[in-house]
């Protein structure tokens, strides 16, 4: 269904096609209550779904029903079992199998649903629709839906199946015509295929809006370095997004790209000194260790990825079929095309050395207090070496701590925890540093036009849902956002929509939805939400991870999305599921402390990227600080600072979701756990949004805008001053099905296809007055 139709190919009227068949079938078919056409369903030996002992839904045949129970006849092994009629469902007639578009199916329930979406999965359809949203399920292979022969027919109008292409041309096509901005916005568990899919997005946007200035090659090429930086392999997803990015778009005129800016949010730092096992940091490291040329080894002295402490902790150092080499030679070619200047690059490789070698530091307990200093190897050597600054200078900054006393500053010694965790702060400030500074680059480059026109598309794609064994801070964040993202999607498909219905006087049977307000508030509420609490508890010099517990199980236990643990856990009910977190860590990673003596030593660097790394740290945190201290801001309320923007900037955009789904946890190609995509399908509510769309109004006019386009269809006695009369005199006078619209007090709301109706009968009386006025030119002549 993702072949090409031939250019000049006739329709074969004799023919029915099968969306004529399937609507065919939607009159004889009306969905309808089991009370009404259950006897049907056993007479005409119809199919259904059923659930044995809450296992795997089968199809079978009712044989005969008593009670709330029914006997039905397996189709896979003719075996008739006794199922409860709750776990019975009606089965769609067999032209319905695979449809394009949930809304077709005459039966709208979960089994309906998941065996649509299966069928067409089998298939290589990675792509349905509910409604206004794609649903994208990844198919961990490669399918041949992608490249320039597709994305063609998608531009031309020759195909139209769902397909993240068609998300990415109706997009465009609406910011050219309506002048508004626009946003994709990619939502799903981690591993479900977002970032691929945003990938596929801005390759059809950088075909659509191909220009001279070039930048649109570029785009695409930033997702290599950001990737390479961004992205590690977690137990969810080899290439997981490790931070969340809005990529912005800005066209011209005449629809082609004029510039782009990309945004990014929160990025996971303590990945770089910390992991579980069977996860690796970012890519960026192991690709180094293995794809630098030996010139470039021997002056950053590096050695294989095995030999480092941040590395080697945990017991994976390759990806399954990822070549570290020849991603690291595709970075520098992305390197390139961002021009990124050759001595910078050079720059970026020695802090990313630095940060390895900072792994391998020591420290020698020399008292009886724990008190330490630093064994004076090869390690601290390499880190000066690689940061430009002094080793002993390096040394003292790593085991000590500067205190004021009076007027007076004396140097204290650290403990191994303190020194250990001074050590890992220097190695995730450069980290980040970096990274911000990778951003930055990107940005100057793809900047070209810098104007804003006020015709751009958004695409954005965050870190998907996590839940691990074991949950910490960057889980929470995550998670965090991932609730406002949803709130978003509920605003817009269920809330808003719904909303304008009913205060546009229309009839109207709401469907309900499941809100996620409440865990939001458990999150968001003042004074006592979970990021007040964390902040509050976070001032407290002497609070622990273990007194911050214990507040929030004071302080939450109201709220029916939390629940405390013993110990230092709680759990969080998120839209997509309970999620049960650690607080160890908690308060540190909040504080994230930066230490005036670590800010002092990159100021005294050589290189000039950590100089410029200090400037910046010390704008942000003017007042001296010292082991205690912390920025102005905590990271939390920054985050969720971050956050807000972001949803006012998408809040100003047309918005066209993309949902994936993942099919298994396996990452495994042809695999289709339904239990798996069930979950995923109720947390987003697509049934909900099928239900709304089918029963919807997707095309909805101003009187105001019908008048202006339509009127003139109107014979000139009907036309009145009124709107909402001419309105309704322009749909009465063009026959339309009453139940196809309804008239509100501001607008006319259009059921799907009657908007082409409307059209058709517009170009043909156009057609009709052109021809006219031909012959009329023509007699005259
Ligand atoms: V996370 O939240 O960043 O952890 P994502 O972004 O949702 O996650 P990602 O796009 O990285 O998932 O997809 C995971 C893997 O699935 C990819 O590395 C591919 O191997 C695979 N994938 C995803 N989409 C496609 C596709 N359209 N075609 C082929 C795909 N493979
Ligand atoms: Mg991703």
């Amino acid at each position: 269904r993702y072949t090409i139709p031939p250019e000049s190919g006739e329709k074969d009227w004799s023919k029915k096609t099968r969306s004529e068949l399937i609507s065919e079938e939607h009159r004889k078919v009306h969905e309808s209550e089991w009370v009404h056409n259950l006897e049907d369903f056993i007479n005409k030996e119809l199919c259904v779904w059923c659930r044995v002992a809450r296992g795997e839904w089968l199809s079978g045949k009712i044989q005969s029903t008593s009670g709330d129970t029914a006997c039905v006849m397996l189709s896979s092994t003719e075996v008739v079992v006794r199922v409860s009629m709750e776990e019975i469902f009606p089965a769609n007639p067999y032209i319905l199998e695979g449809v394009e578009d949930l809304i077709q199916l005459s039966y709208l329930n979960e089994p309906s649903l998941l065996y649509n979406l299966r069928v067409r999965y089998s298939q290589d359809l990675i792509y349905s629709k509910a409604g206004p949203v794609l649903i994208a399920v990844n198919p961990f292979k490669n399918v041949q839906i992608y490249g320039n022969d597709i994305l063609s027919a998608y531009q031309n109008k020759a195909l139209d199946a769902p397909h993240v292409y068609a998300v990415a041309d109706a997009a465009y096509d609406e910011m050219m015509r309506e002048e508004k901005n626009q946003s994709i916005i990619i939502s799903g568990e981690s591993g479900a295929g977002k970032t691929e899919t945003a990938k596929y997005a801005m390759q059809y946007l950088e075909a659509l809006g191909g220009s001279s200035f070039g930048v649109e090659n570029e785009i695409l090429k930033t997702n290599c370095i950001l990737e390479a930086f961004g992205n590690a392999k977690t137990s969810k997803n080899d290439n997981s997004s490790r931070f969340g990015k809005l990529m912005e778009i800005h066209f011209c005129a005449k629809g082609k790209i004029c510039g782009a800016k990309l945004e990014t949010f929160s990025f996971d730092q303590s990945r770089v000194v910390q992991l579980s096992d069977g996860e690796r940091s970012y890519h960026i490291f192991y690709q180094l260790c293995a794809g630098a040329s030996p010139m470039l080894k021997e002056r950053l002295k590096l050695k294989a990825a095995s030999e480092y402490n941040y590395l080697n902790q945990s017991s994976c150092l390759t990806i399954d079929r990822v070549d570290d080499t020849q991603k690291f030679h595709k970075l520098m070619e992305a390197f390139n095309i961002v021009q990124i200047p050759q001595d910078y690059q050079e720059r970026a490789f020695a802090l990313l050395a630095a940060v390895l070698w900072l792994g391998n530091v020591s420290f020698e307990v020399i008292d009886n207090e724990n008190h330490v200093e630093v064994v004076a190897d090869e390690a601290v050597t390499n880190v000066a070496m690689s940061m430009g600054c002094n080793s002993q200078e390096l040394m003292v900054v790593l085991s000590t701590c500067k205190l004021q006393a009076g007027r007076d500053c004396i140097a204290k010694r650290l403990t191994l925890r303190q020194a250990t965790d001074m050590r890992d702060s220097l190695a995730k400030i450069i980290y980040a540093s970096l990274f911000n500074w990778l951003v930055e680059q990107i940005n100057t480059s793809l900047e070209v036009g810098k104007s804003r026109t006020g015709r751009s598309i958004s695409i954005l794609d965050i870190y998907g849902f996590e839940s691990f064994k074991k949950n910490s801070f960057e889980q929470f964040c995550i998670n965090y956002a991932n609730e406002r993202l949803q709130q978003h999607f509920n605003r817009h498909l269920f809330k808003l929509e719904q909303e304008e219905y009913e205060g546009d006087g229309i009839d109207w049977t709401k469907v309900e939805f499941k809100d996620n307000q409440e865990c939001l508030d458990l999150i968001e509420k003042k004074p006592i939400g979970l990021v007040s609490l964390l902040d509050e508890e976070s001032n407290f010099p002497k609070a622990t991870d273990t007194t911050f517990a214990n507040k929030l199980k004071q302080h939450l236990k109201a709220n029916s999305c939390f629940k405390g643990e013993r110990g230092q856990g709680f759990r969080v009910s998120h839209y997509a599921g309970e999620v049960l977190y650690d607080t160890n860590g908690f308060m540190e990673k909040n504080r994230d402390p930066l230490h005036v003596d670590l800010i002092q030593l990159l100021s005294s660097c050589k290189c000039q990227l950590l100089n410029s790394f200090s400037t910046k740290m010390r704008h942000k945190s003017p007042k001296p600080a010292t082991l205690s201290d912390s920025m102005n801001q905590s990271v939390i309320t920054k985050f969720k600072g971050q956050l807000f923007k972001l949803m006012n900037k998408l809040e100003d955009t047309t918005p066209h979701f993309i949902r994936c789904i993942k099919p298994n946890s396996k990452q495994c190609p042809g695999l289709y756990e339904e239990s798996h995509v069930l979950q995923q399908l109720r947390c987003c509510g697509v049934l909900e949004i099928v239900r709304i769309s089918r029963s919807g109004y997707p095309t909805r006019l101003t009187h105001q805008e019908l008048a202006v386009r339509y009127g003139f269809l109107l014979l000139d006695t009907k036309i009145s001053q009124d709107p909402l009369s001419t309105s309704n005199a322009i749909l009465k006078q063009c026959n339309l099905p009453p139940e196809m619209y309804q008239v509100g007090y501001t607008k006319v709301y259009l059921r799907t296809g009657l908007i082409g109706i409307l059209e058709d009968r517009r170009k043909y009386v156009l057609r009709g007055v052109l021809g006219l006025q031909k012959r009329f030119r023509g007699y005259q002549s």
